[in-house]
């Protein structure tokens, strides 16, 4: 019973948009430096999921774009776990 798992799983990355076959979501933080350790860390995820993000920084802002792109750049159970992870570092 995959899909509904999916769809549930879906539902409850609330603070991520769903747009356009991807999962988008911004951080705010402090600084620059901050926003740097914040990428090294959701990198050392991405690292041990083996599955990585699109990550674009503009001094204390960074946003996340994920999508499986061995599927053909669709969202994945990947990018919802990847997601999941990524909340646990905040
Ligand atoms: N990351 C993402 N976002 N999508 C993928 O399809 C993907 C990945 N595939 N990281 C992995 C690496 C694959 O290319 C390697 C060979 O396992």
């Amino acid at each position: 019973m995959d899909k509904p798992d999916f769809q549930y799983e879906l539902t409850q990355l609330t603070a991520w948009q769903a747009d356009n076959n991807a999962l988008i979501r911004t951080f705010v933080f402090d600084d620059f430096k901050q926003a740097m350790g914040f990428i090294v860390q959701v990198g050392i995820v991405a690292e041990t999921l083996n599955h990585h993000p699109e990550i674009y920084n503009v001094y204390n802002k960074v946003t996340f774009r994920l999508s499986t792109h061995d599927a053909g750049n669709t969202v994945t159970i990947k990018d919802i776990e990847l997601a999941k992870q990524i909340d646990h570092l905040v």
